[in-house]
């Protein structure tokens, strides 16, 4: 990896929570000792783990379903591109030769049964022990040119997560309708968690060790990608963005995505994440709406009564359950979030055990080898 690949200057750090504040450099810092030191729990820790379960540096992940006319040549690039990562194809039982071309160009070929880009990657994620994970789509588009410029931060550890944004390059072939949904969703997801994310669909993204095995991904389709992008903002994982230029798919290749049925899966991903790493935001703000909404029938009952007397018993009924219901829901929004604190601190402790152990396992492992030589 050269220093000519790399353009610190083009990567945008998502400054968003105060979580990951402190980790989001503006300027990307050269590795240094102290920060490969930092204790764990903190997900930012430098994957440099490599001890005796670790088996490659870097392993490039390839979902794909009826890819057999670009997934050749996109292995071909990626060899090129990383030399020395491992390829890893993830095949859904492709209704064409996928499988076949990517074992003869020597790819490591996964089955998954169940269907879905993102139990795909999912089973690569779990099965696959690297420093860096490249993921990227096996159509072609994404340019294996800046995968150096993706995996460098990771491996330097400076990042956990470098997103390849596609929409800051305007040149990329980018369709107009997936154009607009994706603004949309970035539109919601930045307001929804404070976030500056500018390719939330992106299939092109680094991650580091540490991310891939501490974030838990349970997509199971299309809506991988928000998802990724908001458990590395939501869990404080140090988030980059490197722009990248998308290419169209060759002649009769499709896109497997569907708009109407891909798009809902990715709003209700949304919303269940909101709902999950942000308690208060999702039931207080809807609890805040209810209130709101109850204080017109309220205020409406309260007036007529101060200038006639009478009382619209339905009215004033509603006025009081919407109040109530109001009520409810940010008591549940404050106690969910003390709760998931605590799973939070859970979390921590369980990330000080884990490298606890990853250390003395290399330590065991540095001692059999002295011992043996
Ligand atoms: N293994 C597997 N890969 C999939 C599945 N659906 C999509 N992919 C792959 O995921 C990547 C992204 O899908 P693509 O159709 O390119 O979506 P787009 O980039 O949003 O148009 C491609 O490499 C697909 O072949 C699936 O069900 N299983
Ligand atoms: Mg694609």
């Amino acid at each position: 990896m050269t220093e000519a690949t790399f353009a610190p200057s083009r990567v945008a750090p998502l400054l968003r929570s105060p979580v990951s504040a402190d980790r989001d450099r503006k300027e990307p810092p050269l590795p240094s000792p102290a920060r490969s030191q930092t204790p764990p729990p903190s997900p930012s820790a430098p994957a440099r783990d490599s001890g005796p379960l670790a088996a490659a540096r870097v392993a490039v992940l390839i979902p794909c379903l009826n890819e057999e006319q670009t997934i050749a040549g996109v292995l071909d690039d990626f060899r090129r591109a990383v030399p020395g990562a491992e390829l890893i194809v993830i095949d859904n039982a492709s209704c064409d030769r996928t499988a076949e071309v990517a074992a003869l160009s020597g790819a490591t070929v996964l089955e998954e049964k169940r269907r879905g880009k993102g139990n795909a990657v999912r089973k690569a994620l779990r099965s696959i022990d690297a420093e860096a994970y490249l993921l990227v789509d096996g159509d072609g588009t994404y340019p294996a040119g800046e995968a150096q410029r993706l995996l460098r931060p990771v491996l330097e550890g400076e990042a956990d997560v470098v997103i390849g944004g596609r929409l800051r390059d305007s040149r990329s072939d980018f369709r107009l309708l997936n154009r607009l949904g994706n603004r949309l969703f970035r539109a919601l997801v930045n307001l929804m968690f404070g976030a500056r994310v500018s390719d939330l669909l992106t299939g092109y993204r680094a991650m580091s060790r540490e991310f891939v095995k501490r974030a838990p991904v349970l997509s199971t389709g299309f809506e991988l990608e928000t998802e990724l992008t908001i458990l590395a903002l939501e869990r404080g994982f140090r988030t980059v963005e490197v722009p990248v230029r998308l290419a169209s798919r060759p002649d009769g290749s499709r896109s497997k995505i569907r708009l109407f049925g891909d798009g809902m899966r990715i709003l209700n991903a949304m919303f269940t994440l909101l709902r999950d790493y942000r308690p208060l935001t999702f039931f207080g703000g809807a609890g805040l709406a209810a209130m709101l909404l109850g204080l017109a029938p309220g205020l409406f009952v309260t007036w007529e009564f101060m200038h006639t007397g009478a009382v619209r018993i339905p009215t004033a009924v509603l006025a009081v359950g919407l109040e109530i219901v109001g009520v409810v829901l940010v008591i549940a929004g404050v106690l969910l979030t003390t709760l998931a604190r605590r799973f939070r601190e859970i979390d921590y402790q369980l990330a000080g055990l884990d490298a606890e152990l990853r250390g003395l396992r290399r330590e065991a492992a540095e001692r059999d080898t002295r011992e043996r030589r």
